[in-house]
């Protein structure tokens, strides 16, 4: 039990400011030395004999006391002297401040302390010397050699040279937002997770999403899984949700990852291809691992390239475990649901993207937030028993395997909303260090063995990436809990710890950090009785329910792109017998999906792959309308949606002024793009600025697009290669195009003449009637693409 101790010694008392006073060495009529050393070891002494033993030793044992740890023991010293490092302490500087406030942790605060401005500042070096001049090292004479006493350039240089860090051997490449997580209800009943302790509670967060295989300075819009990492910082403690924008991965078991890693990167001997997985190393593997096949099919549709990272959802993957106070237990999955719904890109449109602009979701990012336009997600959670789990035809501990929302639905919780950029990339986005072992009381894991490898790896990576094992003080990573143990040192130590105690249990700090017993984490006591084993259970050699599960879910336009992600991707492997191989493997999947990918590589639909299990339990659910894109539309209307206006000299000006106030109105971002950026003067006489230019930005940067009417400009247009180029493009990629008056010619050069009028995500109309079609567009825009337009034939 805690005490508290009343009577300090009368040497700890000392007033603020003062040196350190010799102790009245006969105060209580007891003679000591005056040492200031020796009394502050007397002091000590009552504080210490008031914990003559440790109580709680006894309660180390036995099961009750493991789910039920008590809280360690402690005690209150009357004066902050006691438990000081030093007894000068109080003796303060512009450098080392006062004493700390008893039980704080200063490092730990919001991210304002170390925010850095430097308006109306003159450039310093690192030790706070202003810099004279900052053009010249210091030379012996003008025309000199340069001198080693310069410490200028040297801390300069040396600093620039260690600027970066090891990238994320994963992940690499990424981009990150400041939110909050906000509650719709108590979700007490099943767990006691402090973000959902009471209806309306809000947790700041920090997400980061990203590519896999890509570098850190790879496209944003290759073909790949994306990440979708979310550090709650909660009252408890952190917790992170690294999750992904796919709900199953590639592999079961953790002893593959570094293998399935290192056949998706670029190959060892030249480092190609980046970014992309279209080798043969990959096909080679997973083809090889028929586990994989799920995944490949949901990393083969448009998912994995996603219009913006504000349109996709994000998955837990794992069945992870929920815990309530009074130490119930239940399964979930976690899922979130973007408001904006879910739009991807096509494939060539991505291709092209990658050269246009390789930052095009950061961009997007970054712009939507800056723009007020915050992106924001619904939490959903499929709650269900372990028993219930245990039922299932497939097994809840493979992370290769769904649980179909038809069988256990998404239960909405709270929604996050991401409304404010970083200050600095390399501070916040790069160092953020994610790891799913963060979670805090009331989460807990399942033994799902893909989940096991990661709660080690994440943590072990950042010491090489982040330089050591305080990564946790990095401003980004800092939780907004108090953080108080017993860890000291190691490389780049921010925390100055008050005192000479590291250790616990002890007397000598009151016993403080003490252990928190039940209002702390305790791990769900989940009963194991099991032989030793390297292996899996039987449900997991199931490996293509859920991926015919995912291909028949899907539209007939998704179908199309599946297969032809496939002919794609397979069409880069250089080694015949491999493809075959993977055809071998998609039989089992779908016959009409290998005889179509057959097809377009040229090859014979190869005899099904055999499979691991001859006798499989028959699935629960055979179509699940929650697995196409086309299940979440999202919130109709246009905001953010990228506008062109094509100009030239001569344009019909009224028409595209009613557009734009039309559009602008609607929340769309309009730009005016002309064959070069600047003035244009339209027929009215007036001014049209375009900000930028068919060259600069090509029309796989827009959503949407608009030809200008204008007899003499659309002539002018239609003899510039770039305005049928962005028109085809705009056209093979099934967005929206309006065509006012003569803008049609431009069109009808480009396309696919008389199909315009049956085209639904095509407008044509005379200038005059530009305002009245504007809401017309609008509907036609929110639509995002007009699939119907597409030239290969839909897989049936
Ligand atoms: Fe990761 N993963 N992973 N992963 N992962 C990393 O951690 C790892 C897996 C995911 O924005 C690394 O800090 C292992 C599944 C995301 O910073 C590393 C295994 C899922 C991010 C690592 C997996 C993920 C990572 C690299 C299998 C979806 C980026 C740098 C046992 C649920 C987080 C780092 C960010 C990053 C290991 C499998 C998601 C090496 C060993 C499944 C979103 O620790």
């Amino acid at each position: 039990m805690a005490t508290k101790k009343t009577s300090p010694h009368p040497s700890s008392k000392k007033a603020k400011g003062d040196k350190p006073a010799r102790a009245n060495h006969t105060a209580d009529g007891v003679l000591r030395s005056n040492d200031v050393v020796a009394a502050q070891a007397s002091a000590a002494n009552d504080f210490v004999a008031a914990m003559p033993y440790n109580s709680i030793k006894e309660l180390e044992y036995g099961h009750d006391n493991a789910v039920a740890p008590p809280p360690g023991d402690t005690n209150e010293p009357d004066s902050s002297a006691l438990t000081a490092s030093t007894s000068s302490e109080e003796t303060v500087s512009a450098k080392t401040g006062g004493a700390a406030p008893l039980g704080t942790n200063a490092t730990i605060a919001p991210l304002d302390r170390v925010r850095v401005d430097a308006s109306d500042q003159a450039l310093t070096t690192n030790q706070g010397v202003r810099i004279g001049d900052n053009q010249n090292t210091l030379k012996a004479g003008l025309r000199g050699p340069s001198l080693l006493e310069d410490f200028i350039l040297r801390e300069k240089i040396t600093h620039f040279d260690h600027e970066r860090i090891p990238e994320r051997i994963v992940h690499a490449r990424g981009s990150g937002a400041h939110g909050y997580f906000e509650a719709y209800d108590a979700l007490t009943k099943y767990t006691r997770a402090a973000p959902f302790a009471e209806k309306g509670k809000v947790t700041p967060v920090f997400v980061r999403f990203s590519t896999v295989a890509g570098e850190r300075g790879s496209k944003d819009t290759a073909r790949d899984v994306r990440g979708f990492a979310v550090k709650f910082y909660t009252d408890e403690g952190n917790w992170d949700l690294v999750g992904n924008n796919m709900p199953v991965f590639f592999i079961q078991d953790a002893m593959k990852f570094p293998d399935l890693v290192h056949a998706v990167k670029p190959e060892p001997h030249h480092g190609m291809p980046q970014a992309a997985s279209a080798h043969d190393t990959f096909w080679d593997f997973v083809s090889l691992m028929p586990e994989s096949t799920h995944m490949l099919m949901w990393v083969m549709s448009d998912r994995a390239i996603p219009r913006s990272y504000r349109m996709m959802q994000g998955f837990g993957v794992h069945t992870f475990r929920l815990v309530n106070a009074d130490g119930e237990s239940v399964f979930c999955k976690f899922h979130w649901k973007p408001l904006l719904g879910t739009h991807s890109l096509v494939w060539d449109e991505a291709v092209k993207i990658s050269g246009a602009d390789p930052d095009f979701h950061r961009r997007d990012l970054w712009e939507a937030i800056e723009s007020g336009e915050f992106p924001e997600w619904e939490l959903g959670l499929q709650i269900f028993t372990e028993e219930q789990g245990e039922s299932f035809s497939f097994d809840v501990l493979d992370a290769t395997k769904i649980v179909p929302e038809e069988l256990v639905a998404v239960l909405p919780v709270g929604r996050m909303v991401l409304n404010r950029n970083p200050d600095n990339f390399f501070a916040e986005t790069e160092q953020v260090a994610f790891c799913t072992a963060h979670i805090v009381p009331g989460i807990d894991f399942t033994n799902d063995p893909l989940l096991a490898g990661r709660l080690h790896s994440y943590v072990d990576t950042q010491i090489t990436r982040l330089g050591g094992p305080n990564f946790h003080e990095i401003p980004i990573n800092a939780p907004v809990a108090p953080v108080q143990n017993n860890q000291r040192d190691g490389m780049h130590r921010q925390a100055l710890h008050r005192g000479r105690v590291a250790y616990e249990p002890n007397s000598l700090a009151g016993g403080c950090p003490f252990q928190a017993g039940t209002a702390g984490f305790v791990s769900f006591p989940e009963r194991i009785t099991d032989d030793k084993v390297r292996g899996k259970a039987e449900k997991f050699a199931e490996h293509y329910a859920q991926a015919t599960l995912f291909f028949e879910s899907q539209s007939a336009f998704e179908k199309a792109h599946i297969a032809a992600a496939f002919r794609f991707e397979l069409s880069k492997v250089g080694v015949p017998a491999i493809r075959e191989r993977m055809l071998s493997s998609l039989v089992n999947v779908s016959a009409i999906l290998a005889a179509e990918v057959a097809a377009g590589l040229g090859m014979e639909v190869p005899a099904a792959m055999p499979k691991a299990i001859a006798d499989p339990v028959a699935p629960e659910v055979t179509a699940s309308p929650a697995l196409s894109l086309m299940a979440l539309p999202g919130e109709l209307g246009i905001r953010t949606r990228q506008i062109a206006l094509v100009v030239e000299r001569g344009v019909h000006y009224a028409s595209l002024a009613a557009l734009h106030g039309a559009l602008t109105d609607a929340g769309a971002v309009v730009h005016f793009v002309g064959p070069r950026i600047g003035m244009f003067v339209g027929d009215s006489g007036e001014a049209i600025e375009a900000n930028k230019s068919m060259e600069n930005s090509p029309s796989v940067l827009f959503d949407a697009l608009i030809l200008p009417d204008g007899a003499d400009a659309t002539q002018t247009l239609a003899r510039n290669g770039h305005t049928m180029e962005f028109i085809k493009d705009q056209l093979r990629h099934c967005k929206p195009i309006l065509a006012l008056g003569t803008g049609r010619d431009l069109l009808e050069m480009a396309g696919p003449g008389s199909a315009l009028e049956d085209d639904p995500g095509i407008l044509l109309v005379d200038s005059g009637d530009a305002a009245a079609i504007a809401p017309a567009f609008i509907d036609v825009i929110a639509a995002h693409r007009h699939p119907s337009r597409e030239s290969d034939p839909p897989v049936v």
